[in-house]
């Protein structure tokens, strides 16, 4: 396979200005007429044209009119016989493609008689030869033509210029974009679709359609989309200045999709998963969910559509900048102070499980990474949620109004361009001359080309004396797949802090005879460098790295007594619950790692893992009359046992299910009067509304249930009082809570409730998928999951081919299931294995992402270690493997 590299980048030869796409859709043998207006690029030299082209049928090419010579290499169309000068002259080609045969669900497919597009990255050019590059920009005219009866409702990009009937039953609509874009963005959808429509008037006056188009019968879960849609332009414009720039905005609902959604200009189209919604069928995190795709996809159609990618390296610059966007926006709709903590926590938790263990694996990559042999890897949580990072410490460093001035020097500079990361920061400084960002831009812009997560260092002196406390910080970054631990220069870490006193309140901060306030932020951008606050009269406790103010890790010799001043005072709600979730860790780790001479009395007695001070403090946090139950919520709950093992060397996964699962039940024990007193609070949520205040509450009843149901087994009242929640609860979010309960505490009635919960709603496919994930992530009592899962296999609901039920039962075990799927006769790496193969030869891209699951294998203790290589090392053996799966096991086995 060609590696490609970010260094190879040219312009193109050619230059794709206007195309006329003419379908006539049909499932089996679908034809495509594309002509183009082409012309020479003056400013590379004369080279053939090469068009991209992957699983067509090709039928006719003309040039000018007439018949050319023509070859085929390697999938691309080559012409060498064009015309010279740069005049624009006409290419026209003709191709056929089989939707129906596309298990892949790139490029032109059918879901449930319904056409569907996905053309990002690279799947454009399995509809048409063309330049699939983002730096293309050309306009679409687009006409399609189907049978009217099976496909009623034909759409495409931009807006409708006509419509009407043809012979034979058959119907047309030709549309027109009149936003040049890159092939990546093109869409078309046939079938039978009703919409919900909304009309909206723009501040400056425009008028424009709403449209979420979805199958008949579905029209009554669009309702939260539709309000999350028009919430999400309201927000664009108010805090950015950006304004929808379309007549009509349609997003269309499809059951069959890798990803979550997708920004095609106008025409976005989604996973089911992210439009509908009911309380019938729908958690609040479902809800929250829709809100925050519906806007990072609207949101992409500034950062992405009107200004794009230079190349796919570049993807981070409309990523990263769209996930800051979105995060942005629901915390702007989240309202209160505490509700946006819940939502920076919830953010940093995915953070810091997911990317934080990618960068630290066989596929760490940067923001913008060098090279890549299949793109469609590259969608990942470093150029996602790490890209939003790097664009969030931007925000920091430059100021909310100063961001907002260093956007509005991109869209001034780039509108209509398809440009680099580079061109973005640069941007974002040249804003804000004054800035630490502008101050230190070279170095900055390391987060873009280095990988790994750096670890900052930090150690506090004070001087009771002087009256000062002195703090050093010094930052260090591991090695990464070709790059060496001392070829990394140092990055630019905005540290913001706040020093608390002896009884947890905040210090004035004073750094050089000046005032900064309580809270402060550093820029760390040396090796190390250290700071001296004066006027400290007491040993004070360091609040760092507030609300995460940098993608790093933090080694601080925190004493138990300051995590428990942190947690119990600290005003930055994240480093509350930070402390908390250092105090089990801690606890945690050494437990995992004591053997049998060095285990102290309470790790030889794992039922009483947490000192009093610890479970006295939780106490407290979960009694408090003033904090919101989301955040106790998120407080009660012990870190992941994923997160748990990125922080080990070796990884025995059993051992710290087993340790964890132990904190867990001591949990439920100890604080039993207050879960009871606070399931009986919050149970009860009257009338359902999706927002986070009642949210909150749903999520800390849910929680309380579960350690209720842990307190209790044995004895069946509280495992009754969650079946019979299962029965009643007229929400989604209770009634998956309480069936969660049941599973999770292993109860007797865990299989009743899922029967009854099956028999319910076995008709709603997004609840189906629930109730796979449900059973796939149950505890293993006695090995019996993996047997569980391959039993639900045979389910006449279980489809590999549906993404998201094979994400449901498939990925939810080998992902989410530690406990079960690292076994000690390697069966859960045996299963893995076969579902790679199995579904890569229907779909590459997922099997792809299902392939990742045993990244970490290299951190596995024996046998676990040998056992996953084994399995690896048996997909990597197979002939005729996809691009994306080689990819990946080839980087595992490095
Ligand atoms: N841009 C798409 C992702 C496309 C993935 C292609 N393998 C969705 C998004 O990030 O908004
Ligand atoms: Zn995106």
């Amino acid at each position: 396979p060609t590696v490609v590299q970010r260094l190879d980048y040219t312009a193109p030869a050619f230059w794709i200005e206007t195309v006329e796409l003419a379908f006539d859709l049909d499932p089996a043998k679908t034809r495509v007429l594309n002509k183009m207006q082409v012309r020479r690029n003056p400013e590379v030299p004369a080279q053939p044209l090469r068009l991209d082209g992957e699983d067509l049928n090709l039928a006719r090419v003309l040039v000018n009119g007439s018949g050319t010579s023509f070859k085929l290499d390697g999938g691309q169309l080559v012409l060498e016989n064009l015309p010279e000068g740069p005049e624009p002259f006409a290419l026209e080609i003709f191709t056929t493609c089989a939707p129906l045969k596309n298990t892949q669900l790139s490029g032109l497919y059918v879901s449930q008689e319904t056409f569907f597009t996905q053309c990002e990255a690279q799947g454009f050019r399995r509809i048409t030869y063309f330049l699939d590059r983002p730096d293309v920009m050309a306009s679409y005219s687009v006409l399609l033509r189907a049978d009217k009866a099976h496909y009623p409702v034909l759409l495409s990009n931009g807006n409708l210029v006509e419509s009407g009937d043809l012979d034979d039953g058959r119907h047309f609509a030709r549309w027109h974009d009149p936003h040049k874009k890159p092939s990546y963005l093109f869409a078309l959808v046939a079938g039978k679709l009703v919409a919900r429509e909304q009309k909206i008037t723009s501040r400056t006056g425009k008028e424009h359609l709403l449209q979420v188009w979805v199958r008949p019968g579905d029209l009554e879960k669009t309702e939260h989309a539709m309000r999350s849609l028009m919430h999400a332009i309201a927000w664009d414009e108010a805090r950015f200045g950006l304004p929808l720039d379309l007549e009509r905005f349609m997003i269309v609902a499809t059951s069959d999709f890798n990803m979550g959604a997708m920004e095609n200009k106008g025409l976005n189209i989604f996973n089911t998963k992210y439009v509908l919604a009911n309380q019938a069928t729908a958690t609040d995190a479902d809800f929250a969910n829709i809100e925050s795709v519906v806007g990072h996809e609207y949101f992409h159609n500034w950062t992405g559509n009107r200004i794009t990618c230079r190349d796919w390296f570049q993807l981070s610059l409309k990523e990263g900048l769209t996930v800051f966007r979105d995060q942005e926006f629901s915390m702007d709709m989240a309202g209160s102070a505490s509700a946006r903590a819940v939502k920076r926590i919830e953010d940093v938790r995915v953070l810091r499980t997911v990317q934080f263990a990618e960068d630290a694996g066989p596929m760490a990559h940067p923001v913008r990474p060098d090279s890549y042999v299949e793109i469609n890897n590259f969608y990942t949580v470093t150029i996602y949620e790490k890209g939003a990072e790097v664009v969030r410490m931007q925000h920091n460093l430059v100021g909310k109004d100063g961001f907002a001035q260093g956007m509005k020097l991109y869209f001034e500079r780039f509108d209509g361009q398809a440009v680099t990361c580079d061109d973005f920061v640069q941007a974002m400084a040249d804003a804000n001359p004054a800035s630490p960002l502008a101050q230190h831009l070279d170095a900055f812009k390391r987060w873009y080309s280095q990988a790994g997560t750096p670890t900052v260092h930090a150690s506090g002196v004070f001087d009771a004396q002087a009256q000062t406390y002195t703090l050093t910080l010094r930052q260090s970054c591991p090695a990464t797949p070709g790059q060496s631990a001392s070829a990394k220069q140092p990055f630019v870490i905005p540290v913001t802090l706040g020093l608390l006193d002896g009884q947890g309140k905040a210090l004035p901060l004073q750094l050089q005879g000046l005032n900064v306030g309580t809270e402060h932020t550093l820029v760390l951008h040396q090796e190390e460098q250290a700071w001296t606050f004066t006027g400290i009269t007491s040993q004070p406790t360091p609040s760092l790295l507030r609300s995460l103010s940098a993608p790093v890790l933090l080694d601080y010799p925190f004493t138990e007594a300051e995590l428990l001043t942190l947690l119990a005072h600290d005003s930055d709600a994240f480093n509350r619950w930070e402390a908390a979730q250092r105090l089990s860790l801690r606890i945690a780790t050494n437990a995992i790692a004591a053997t049998a001479e060095t285990a102290t009395e309470k790790e030889q007695n794992p039922a009483n893992l947490l000192p009093q001070s610890v479970v006295d403090a939780l106490r407290l946090v979960l009694e408090h009359p003033q904090l919101d139950a989301a955040f106790k919520e998120l407080v009660l709950t012990l870190p992941s046992e994923s997160y748990i093992a990125e922080q080990l060397d070796s990884v025995d996964p059993q051992r710290i299910h087993s340790v964890r699962e132990a904190m867990r039940r001591q949990l439920a024990l100890a604080l039993q009067p207050q879960w009871q007193a606070a399931y009986e609070a919050h149970a009860h949520t009257g009338a359902y509304q999706p927002e986070p205040i009642a949210a909150g509450r749903r999520a800390l009843a849910g929680l309380a249930l579960n350690m209720l149901c842990l307190a209790a087994q044995g004895d069946g009242v509280w495992a009754g009082k969650a079946y019979q929640r299962v029965k009643d609860a007229g929400n989604m979010t209770d009634k998956a809570n309480a069936l969660q309960a049941l599973v999770q505490s292993a109860s007797p009635l865990a299989s009743n409730a899922l029967d009854y919960f099956y028999r319910q709603l076995r008709h709603e496919p997004l609840v189906l998928d629930k109730w796979f994930a449900l059973q796939a992530a149950a505890p293993d009592v006695q090995g019996s999951v993996l047997p569980a899962v391959k039993a639900l296999l045979k389910h006449p609901d279980f489809v590999l081919k549906n993404p998201n039920r094979a994400r449901s039962l498939v990925f939810t075990y080998c992902n989410a299931n530690p406990g079960g799927f690292h076994r000690l006769d390697a069966a859960g790496y045996i299963f893995w294995a076969d579902h790679v193969l199995a579904l890569d030869a229907i779909n590459p891209q997922m099997a792809a992402r299902l392939a990742r699951a045993l990244d970490r294998w290299q951190k596995l203790a024996p046998p676990y270690r040998e056992a996953a290589r084994e399995a690896i090392a048996r997909v990597a053996a197979k002939a005729d493997l996809s691009n994306d799966v080689r990819e990946v096991v080839a980087r595992a086995l490095g």
